[in-house]
């Protein structure tokens, strides 16, 4: 297993998020990267840096405005007022149902709330800087994975923001670019013919659904907290199974908030029977760890061992696999259970 770690997530690092309409301080925090590099060295994994620019990748997952928007948001957001660098830009407008989204406005809180499915994904100096090294990592992996030299067989990403609910052209739950598309699609163009995602973080990936909802050569599978009570609540439903050529290439197996860890694993083998059905010939999991029990902002009941014998599944499963990591609140577990999945992998 090879892991990966970009030292620049630090660049990311807003103080405030909006929780049930408050504003409080961030969930989705550096100390969560740090605490996952602790325990991968104490474990003597070694970190490797991105070698891959995933500029070119990026352009085919996400929409150019969107990117574009992205990169300068925080110049942007500077020339907007004086002062502007000690406070947060959010979004308090959007484009939804009858509101026009293909012109894209001048006023940068507008476009903000263009390329925003919340207001829950605060951005500060870093964040372009930081999301475009964790896919700079995730194109890095794919990369490795795909060649296959020297038997590597799997690789991990420890990056952060995480990705899988940005879609081709929106940021959202405190992600900005899909790191998953991205591997998953770098994947495609070194030459695996089917590439399944496989999303076991706690919400559902809507925008790693939606960038691949049309088409059959990427299966996308998430197990998540139902969306009629979790979030993203507007998304994430059984009967979303495709559309067009991608029709009956994308499975949800929504499960009820609150529901014991052996429904979980019932999920989890139906999600691994159906990659072995579509014949993957690569793998890309979206490790979201906030289906921990102590996790503070989820409703799952997995345990530390647990985190083990998702590895050894995944590891059964054969395939080239790229790892990267997604949600997950409890930081001080992070790096336990991290490396409990990695570790069991190696196992199988
Ligand atoms: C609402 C909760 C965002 C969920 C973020 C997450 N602010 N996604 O963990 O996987
Ligand atoms: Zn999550």
């Amino acid at each position: 297993m090879i892991t990966f770690f970009n030292d620049s997530h630090q660049a990311h690092a807003p103080e405030f998020e909006f929780f049930r309409g408050e504003r409080v301080a961030c969930f989705e925090t550096p100390e969560r990267a740090e605490y996952v590099k602790a325990r991968l060295t104490e474990r003597g994994h070694h970190l490797q840096s991105a070698q891959v620019d995933s500029r070119a990748v990026l352009g085919t997952v996400h929409a150019p405005r969107y990117l574009d928007f992205l990169e300068h948001a925080w110049r942007d957001w500077l020339a907007l007022a004086p002062g502007n660098d000690r406070c947060q830009p959010f979004p308090s407008i959007w484009p939804v149902r009858s509101l026009r989204s293909d012109i894209e406005p001048l006023n940068f809180i507008a476009r903000l709330g263009l390329y925003s499915m919340d207001n829950g994904s605060p951005l500060s100096a870093g964040t372009w800087q930081a999301a475009k090294a964790g896919a700079d990592a995730a194109a890095s992996a794919a990369a490795l994975v795909a060649a296959g030299h020297g038997g590597i067989r799997a690789a991990f990403c420890c990056s952060r923001p995480p990705g899988h609910h940005a879609g081709a052209d929106f940021m959202g739950g405190y992600c900005f670019l899909n790191n998953a598309a991205a591997a998953a699609q770098s994947m495609r163009d070194a030459g695996a013919g089917r590439v399944a995602i496989l999303d076991v973080d706690y919400h559902h990936g809507n925008g790693t659904q939606s960038i691949f909802y049309g088409r059959p050569d990427v299966l996308c599978i998430s197990v998540h907290g139902d969306p009629l009570t979790e979030y993203p609540f507007f998304l994430g439903h059984a009967d979303e199974t495709g559309q067009g050529e991608g029709e009956g290439f994308n499975l949800n197996l929504p499960l009820p908030a609150g529901c014991a860890a052996s429904r979980w694993f019932e999920a989890l083998e139906q999600a691994c029977q159906r990659i072995c059905r579509y014949r993957a010939d690569a793998l890309v999991v979206a490790l979201g760890l906030d289906t921990f029990a102590e996790d503070p902002i989820s409703k799952f009941a997995l345990r530390s061992g647990d985190f083990s014998r998702l590895g050894r599944r995944l590891g059964a499963l054969g395939l080239p696999t790229v790892f990267v990591l997604e949600g997950g609140y409890a930081a001080a577990a992070l790096g336990v259970n991290a490396v409990n999945v990695i570790e069991g992998f190696e196992e199988a």
